[in-house]
C-alpha cells in the first residue's frame, strides 16, 4: 500500500503515524527559526505521497466557468505572474496539552493525535488563483461571487475517500484580495504554488502543485492538485464535510453527529492561538531568570497584538517581547514569535494571546465533538488522566 514514499530524514520530527505519514518536529527546535526549515516542517497525509509525473500531469479547472481550462505546471509557470505569500500553516485539530479540560473524550479521527508543532511558517512561490480563473473565464459580478465555492480536488487515495477534497468561499481568493491587498507580495491571497523556501515542492509537500490559503486551517490547502471546481455548494469530500467543523455541545457521539454534520459550517479562518515552546513542557527553571519562547498566531490575517506570560496560573501576566516582520500593514498571513524573561517558579509557564480584533485566549476551552479550534491557555496536563 506504501510502496513508494520519499526518503525523509526524521531528526527532530516526532512521528504521529507511520502510514500515512504524519510529524510534527518537537517544539523547541520549531521557534528556533521564523521561516520553518524544511526537515522541520510537520507533515499531514491522509493516504501515500503520490508519485506525479510532471509532463503528463495537468490540472483541470472547471465548473461555473465560460472558459474551462486544462494547465499543466509549465503553463502556471509561464502564462502567470509569479507572486511569493508567507504563510503559517497548520494543523487545527489537536486535542493535547489542553489545560485541565476534558477534551480527550472527543472523537479522534483516524487516531493521530496531535502536539502543538503542527505548525509551520513558509514561504510559498506560485500564481494567483484568482489570476488562473479570470483566465478561465469566472464572473467578475460580487453577488455571483459570493454564492460560489472553490473546491479542490488531489490525486492520492486517502483512507477515508477517494481523493482528498476541500473548498473555500470564491471570494476569499477573488474579492477579498482585490479589494485589499493590491497584489504586494506579502499580503497576497490563495496561491497555486509550486515552490516552498524558494525550492520546487518536495513529495511530501504537495509537488508538483498545491493550494496555499493564507489564514485558513491548513486542512483547506490541498496537495497533488488535479482539480479546480467552481460550484455553488461546498465541497462535499469527507475532510469538508465530517470533519473540521465545531458541532454544538450536546453531540457526544458518533450517532449524534451523523445527524447534524450537514448542519454546520465548515471552518475556514483559525482563531487566536499561542503555545509556550521553551522551556520544554513550559516548566520554568529552578532558579534565576527563565528566557521563555514561544509562537502566537492568528487566523484571518489578524495580527499579534500582545501576548501575555504567566509564571503563576494566570494570576499575574507579563508582555512578551513580539517578532513579527511581515505584519506591517492590515494584514498578515505568518505568525508571531516571541520571547519574555521570568522568575524561577515551580509552576508551569503558559501565554495568552490577543489579536488585531481583540480576540483573546479563553481560560478554559468549550467542549466540541471533534475537539477543534480549542484555543484555551495551554500547558501540559498536570496529572495525565489517559
Ligand atoms: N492535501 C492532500 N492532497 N492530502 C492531504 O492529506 N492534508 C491537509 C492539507 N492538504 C492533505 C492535503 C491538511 S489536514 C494539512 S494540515 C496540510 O495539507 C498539511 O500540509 P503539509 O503536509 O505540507 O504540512
Ligand atoms: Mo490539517
Amino acid at each position: 500500500e506504501y510502496p513508494n514514499e520519499p526518503e525523509r530524514n526524521t531528526d527532530g520530527l516526532i512521528i504521529r503515524k507511520d502510514k500515512p505519514f504524519n510529524a510534527e518536529p518537537q517544539v523547541n527546535l520549531l521557534v528556533q527559526n521564523y521561516v520553518t526549515p524544511d526537515p522541520l516542517f510537520f507533515h499531514r497525509n491522509h493516504g501515500p505521497i503520490p508519485d506525479i509525473d510532471v509532463e503528463t500531469h495537468c490540472i483541470e479547472i472547471k465548473g461555473q466557468l465560460a472558459k474551462p481550462l486544462e494547465l499543466t505546471l509549465k503553463d502556471l509557470r509561464t502564462s502567470f505572474n509569479k507572486h511569493s505569500v508567507m504563510a503559517t500553516l497548520q494543523v487545527r485539530c489537536w486535542c493535547a496539552g489542553n489545560r485541565r479540560d476534558g477534551l480527550n473524550k472527543v472523537k479522534k479521527t483516524n487516531g493521530v493525535v496531535w502536539g502543538p508543532g503542527a505548525i509551520g511558517n513558509a514561504v510559498y512561490t506560485g500564481c494567483w488563483l484568482r489570476d488562473v480563473l479570470n483566465a478561465a473565464g469566472v464572473t467578475s459580478c460580487p453577488n455571483e461571487i459570493v454564492k460560489l465555492h472553490a473546491a479542490f480536488e488531489s490525486v492520492e487515495q486517502c483512507e477515508e475517500s477517494r481523493n482528498y477534497g476541500s473548498s473555500i468561499p470564491l471570494e476569499k481568493a477573488i474579492l477579498v484580495s482585490h479589494a485589499l491587498t493590491f497584489d504586494r507580495d506579502e499580503f497576497g491571497d490563495v496561491l497555486l504554488a509550486y515552490e516552498m523556501n524558494g525550492k520546487p515542492l518536495t513529495r511530501d509537500h504537495g509537488y508538483p502543485v498545491r493550494v496555499v490559503v493564507p489564514g485558513y486551517i491548513g486542512a483547506r490547502s490541498v496537495k497533488y492538485l488535479k482539480r479546480i471546481i467552481i460550484q455553488d455548494h461546498e465541497s462535499d469530500a469527507y475532510f469538508q464535510q465530517r470533519d473540521y467543523k465545531i458541532l454544538p455541545f450536546n453531540v457526544d457521539c458518533e450517532e449524534k453527529a451523523c445527524k447534524v454534520w450537514d448542519n454546520f459550517p465548515a471552518i475556514g479562518e483559525y482563531n487566536v492561538q499561542s503555545y509556550v515552546c521553551e522551556p520544554a513542557d513550559g516548566l520554568a527553571c529552578k532558579s534565576g531568570l527563565c528566557q521563555v519562547r514561544g509562537y502566537a498566531l492568528s487566523g484571518g490575517g489578524r495580527s499579534i497584538q500582545r501576548v501575555d506570560v504567566s509564571a503563576d496560573d494566570g494570576k499575574t501576566w507579563i508582555t512578551a517581547d513580539l517578532y513579527q516582520p511581515c505584519s506591517g500593514g492590515a494584514r498578515t498571513w505568518a505568525w508571531c514569535l516571541w520571547t519574555a524573561q521570568l522568575h524561577a517558579t515551580n509552576k508551569r509557564i503558559m501565554s495568552r494571546a490577543v489579536d488585531s480584533a481583540g480576540n483573546i485566549q479563553q481560560e478554559y476551552p468549550v467542549w466540541n465533538y471533534r475537539g477543534v479550534m480549542n484555543n484555551s491557555w495551554r500547558t501540559v496536563e498536570e496529572s495525565p488522566s489517559h
